[in-house]
This record gives C-alpha cells, sequence and structure tokens, in this order.
C-alpha cells in the first residue's frame, strides 16, 4: 500500500466546512477520503451526478431533476461540483437545518439564479419533479394536483399569497460564505 499518496484537504476547506454543515473533522476526512477514490479527477460531472440520481429512481426519469439539483449546488457556476460543493448538498440533503434547507429549496426553484422565483421556473420544477414519479403513481395522485401544471399553480398560489405577489426574494442571502 503506498502512503500519502492522495492529497490530504486542505486546512481551510475543512476549517469552513466543519462551520457551514457541523460534520466532524472525522466524518468530512473519511468522506474525502470516498470523494477522492470515485472521483480521481477531483469533481462531479452533472452526467455522472445524472447517474448517481438514476441509482435512486431506477423505474422513472430523473435526468432532469439531477440536472437542477446539480445547478442549485454547482454554487461557483463552473458546471462541476467540487467536493465542497457535494458536502453541502449532502448536508443540506440530509441533515440540514429547516432554514438552510428553505435556502436550497429557492436556489432549486431559482432556475436562472436571478434572485427570484417567478412562475414559469416553479412549472419546470414541478415537471421535472413529475418525472420522478413513477406512471402508475402519478394516477394515484390527487385530482388537485395529479399534472405538473396544477402542482405549480397550487404552489404559485401558496407564494403570492405570502408575499403579495412581488415575486420572491429569500429572507436571506443563499450563496454567501460565512
Ligand atoms: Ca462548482
Ligand atoms: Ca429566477
Amino acid at each position: 500500500m503506498g502512503n500519502t499518496t492522495s492529497s490530504a484537504i486542505s486546512k481551510e476547506i475543512l476549517e469552513d466546512l466543519k462551520l457551514s454543515t457541523k460534520f466532524t473533522e472525522t466524518e468530512i476526512s473519511l468522506w474525502y477520503e470516498n470523494f477522492q477514490k470515485q472521483c480521481p479527477t477531483g469533481r462531479i460531472t452533472p452526467e455522472e451526478f445524472e447517474q448517481i440520481y438514476s441509482r435512486f429512481f431506477p423505474d422513472s426519469d430523473a435526468k432532469t431533476y439531477a440536472r437542477h439539483v446539480f445547478r442549485s449546488f454547482d454554487t461557483n457556476d463552473d458546471g462541476t461540483l467540487d467536493f465542497k460543493e457535494y458536502i453541502i448538498a449532502l448536508h443540506m440533503t440530509s441533515t440540514g437545518k429547516t432554514t438552510r434547507k428553505l435556502e436550497w429549496a429557492f436556489s432549486l426553484f431559482d432556475v436562472d439564479k436571478n434572485g427570484y422565483i417567478n412562475k414559469t421556473e416553479v412549472t419546470e420544477i414541478c415537471q421535472a419533479i413529475f418525472k420522478l414519479i413513477p406512471k402508475e403513481e402519478q394516477s394515484k395522485l390527487p385530482e388537485d394536483e395529479n399534472t405538473p401544471e396544477k402542482r405549480a399553480n397550487k404552489l404559485w398560489a401558496y407564494f403570492e399569497k405570502k408575499d403579495n405577489g412581488k415575486g420572491n426574494k429569500p429572507s436571506t442571502s443563499i450563496h454567501c460564505a460565512p
């Protein structure tokens, strides 16, 4: 076994992640090792991410949704997920606090990343989510939300009620580093 061949995680990233996720140093280091094994390049491409998602949803089309999720976590917009973005994603979708999850949900819906959510964006995400639901289960959905459009209308009505229809901005900024 060769030792010290894999580069250790940088102190700066480690400290940063400890602060923003509350994962322990050991946890982060372990994930880093795994990440490097699975992703020797240190970056996850959208295609790789789609494959990961497809494994979770073998009976449906997870591609579109995976692409949106990928975009929402690619905070520096370089078209790949690096280790830091990946850990934040992991944190957000598993153990994240509700407020954090809301921030993430916001960035998921804000397709063009302009800081506002419009109805087209809500419809787009609802369509992507619908593709995750296997056909036979779609037919069992309640009458008022059994199509992406109905679901989007419902969600949009909820947003409008909250914000008097003036477009929706998050109360806290989404992508600001500590
Ligand atoms: Ca990135
Ligand atoms: Ca937008």
